[in-house]
């Protein structure tokens, strides 16, 4: 699924800076995965994003290649090559981080305003609406996550058990 770019014709100068200056994305993603968190976000901010796709082993784990994409050798992990750079690309695995790193650049139409107008940079004054996404995207893989796999592996043994 790589990226949707806009067609390059009669493209507006701006907009092809903007495109100029936008990383090569990729992400690593395992079926079956939380990578999917990552494909939903990337296509919801209309990023373009080249993706590789990697098969469970039998026994479910991971395939080995991705530990040399990252030393947790899981998915999902994201690189980002900078436009016109030869240097190694960044690597950024944990989903959550790859969420906020993703946001932080270019997510201004998905997360709320941080502080009041007049108010930046000031603890405790953020605002309820930031305050909620930011809960909101640490709940999901710090609260949320082990209890869906407790489920899911609960669900796993009983229907193991009654087969
Ligand atoms: N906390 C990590 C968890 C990463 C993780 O455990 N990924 C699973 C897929 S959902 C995985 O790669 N499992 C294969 C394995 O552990 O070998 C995150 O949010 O990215």
């Amino acid at each position: 699924m790589a990226s949707s770019a806009p067609p390059d014709t009669a493209a507006p100068a701006q907009e092809s800076i903007i495109k100029d200056s936008i990383p090569k994305l990729t992400l690593y993603w395992l079926e079956s995965s939380r990578a999917h968190r990552i494909v939903w976000l990337l296509e919801e901010l209309e990023l373009p994003y080249e993706l590789l796709i990697y098969s469970r082993r039998p026994n479910l784990f991971a395939p080995k290649e991705l530990k040399e994409i990252h030393p947790l050798g899981k998915s999902p992990v994201l690189s980002v090559s900078r436009p016109n750079s030869s240097e190694k690309p960044m690597v950024i695995a944990e989903s959550g981080a790859i969420v906020e790193y993703l946001l932080d650049h270019f997510g201004s139409k998905l997360v709320p305003q941080r502080y009041p107008d007049g108010a930046e940079g000031q603890p405790g004054i953020e605002t309820e609406e930031w305050m909620r996404y930011r809960y909101y995207l640490h709940y999901s893989e710090g609260s949320l996550m082990p209890l869906l796999i407790v489920a899911l592996l609960l669900l796993r043994t009983s229907l193991l058990e009654s087969i």
